[in-house]
């Protein structure tokens, strides 16, 4: 390679360089802004969660099948990559020829900001942070760029290319920091969980019997059949956390009924409250999955409220909207039956985690989360479902989703000893209810197994077989049998449209 040729490539590394080193300076300064203006507007965030919208439900699956519920941080680092690719690429193009890379760091600003003011509940500050990462990013690459080219024909020397990469790394640098003070600012604002923290949720007016001693079979390795909070599965498509202040929340209802209702959450927590164990599961939990988790909920029965609207005799939907502008379409009669479905505002003796939808959530015993759980929620609009569809109805999910009867193996996991062991899983078919379970190993004959006692049928129940492991490989299987006598189905089926279903087998090598 000649000596020219060298420079020229060199010449190209550097203009790459600052291409990352501008975008990194931008995405900070825009972080900065966010965290002060509107933490949701970052840009990551709302790219990131335009593109969750944006995903077909064949995307959410594999990713949720790829990462589980880190599938948010593989989306950030995700978008973190094709920034920088994008980036470097618009040093070197810049280099090229003055403008073109600052119109791609520009598009990308505007991008941000597009994708900042479409969001649901998108505040009046949300144009801002975009527009800063943009701004910044180009005035930042076109400064460094400069320092690349021949000045008044004198050609770029030593001296100067190394001035060059001090301002290049300074820059990155100060961009590093400002992402970082922009995190911890935006941690700073811990005053939801504060306010959280401080809240003394009232006492049940209809309390759920004691869970019985019978409930819990203790076993190592089976799910605890009352799920804590800070183990409870996590699902939804916010990529930041709602943070909302109990004090500027507030519930209406309206729609085909007879007169709206708006609620504030003090006037909520002066209603009757109710527990209930209820088990939520995911639409998207694989066979032998762990989208699942059982909780007692304390909240007031939506049924309550909903007769309190007056319902439409027409109506045969209820369209549940949250703050960040997720929608489930529930079965108005799942709402107005006997069945425990709360609004509820506590988990476990707390307040709702701001994950699990503080201040208020849906909970609606025998339905998967998507149509039924909705976190944040802000709006029951009474509808048809011949009227209104919700978020996953046009990705490919089925609009109702009642919850398919199921179980699952938690032990023996991969390998056991030899000698006397135990098999053992959990099986739900929520308000429905299990009746019991059974077993087999290396196909064999299907063997009952021991169920323990059920909370409710609104919740899972867990269930053991004694077994003998002799050594060599092996494989087990389970199927539930539902209060209803029918045999969970063999037939295999993924989780899209309507929920996974099969038998859970599982092979496990038992040492001499
Ligand atoms: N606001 C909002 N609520 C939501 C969702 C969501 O994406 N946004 N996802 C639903 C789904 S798919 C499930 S399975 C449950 C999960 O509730 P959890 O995260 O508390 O376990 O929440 C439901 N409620
Ligand atoms: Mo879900």
């Amino acid at each position: 390679m000649t000596h020219a040729n060298r420079e020229k490539r060199d010449d190209r590394l550097r203009a790459a360089a600052a291409g990352l080193s501008a975008a990194v300076v931008g995405v900070g300064a825009a972080e900065l802004v966010a965290a002060i203006v509107e933490p949701a507007a970052s840009p990551f965030a709302v790219i990131g969660s335009g593109l969750i919208d944006l995903a077909p439900s064949w995307a959410k699956d594999t990713a949720i099948a790829l990462f589980g519920t880190g599938d948010k941080v593989a989306l950030l680092v995700g978008i973190a990559i094709v920034l920088a690719v994008v980036a470097a690429l618009a040093g070197v193009l810049e280099l090229r020829r003055s403008g073109v890379g600052a119109v791609i760091l520009g598009a990308l600003g505007a991008l941000a900001v597009v994708a900042a003011m479409i969001r649901p509940g998108a505040g009046p500050f949300a144009f801002l942070p975009g527009i800063v990462a943009g701004l910044v990013a180009v005035l930042v690459l076109q400064f460094l760029i400069r320092r690349l080219r021949p000045v008044a024909g004198l050609p770029v020397d030593g001296a100067d290319r190394r001035r060059f990469l001090v301002w290049t790394a300074g820059a990155a640098a100060v961009g590093v920091a400002t992402l970082i003070v922009g995190n911890v600012a935006r941690g700073a604002t811990r005053s939801i969980e504060a306010v959280r923290d401080a809240l003394r949720l009232p006492s049940a007016a209809r309390k759920a019997a004691a869970v019985s001693a019978g409930a819990e079979l203790d076993i190592l390795g089976l799910a605890p059949v009352v799920t804590p909070n800070a183990d409870f599965y996590r699902i939804d498509t916010a990529l930041i956390v709602p943070r909302i202040d109990p004090a500027d929340w507030s519930l209406r209802i309206h729609g085909m009924v007879d007169r709206e209702v708006v609620i504030s959450w003090d006037e909520l927590l002066a209603l009757p409250m109710q527990e209930a164990d209820v088990t939520l599961a995911c639409v998207s939990n694989e066979v032998g999955g762990s989208l699942i988790g059982n909780a007692r909920w304390l909240g007031h029965p939506i049924r309550e409220l909903l007769a309190r609207a007056g319902v439409s005799a027409d109506a045969d939907m209820v369209l549940s909207t949250s703050s960040d502008g997720f929608t489930a379409s529930t079965p108005l009669e799942a709402l107005t039956d006997d069945r425990d479905s709360l609004l509820a505002v506590g988990m476990n003796g707390e307040p709702l985690p701001l994950e699990h939808g503080f201040p208020v959530r849906m909970v609606v015993p025998g339905l998967y989360g998507y149509v039924s759980a909705t976190k944040w929620v802000t709006q029951l609009e009474v509808t048809r479902f011949d009227r209104a569809q919700a978020y996953w109805t046009p990705r490919g999910w089925s609009e109702r989703g009642p919850i398919k009867l199921q179980s699952r193996i938690d032990v023996p996991r991969g390998s056991v000893d030899a000698g006397e062991t135990v098999i053992a899983g959990m099986a739900w078919q929520q308000h429905v209810g299990v009746e019991g379970v059974e077993v087999r190993i290396d196909d064999g004959e299907w063997q009952r197994a021991e169920l323990a006692t059920a909370i409710s049928d609104d919740t899972w129940v867990q269930w053991s077989v004694p077994w003998t492991a002799e050594s060599g490989r092996h494989s087990i299987e389970c199927r539930a049998i539902g209060a209803e006598g029918e045999t969970q189905t063999p037939d295999r089926a993924a989780p899209a449209p309507d929920g996974a279903q099969g038998w859970h087998r599982i092979e496990v090598s038992v040492g001499a």
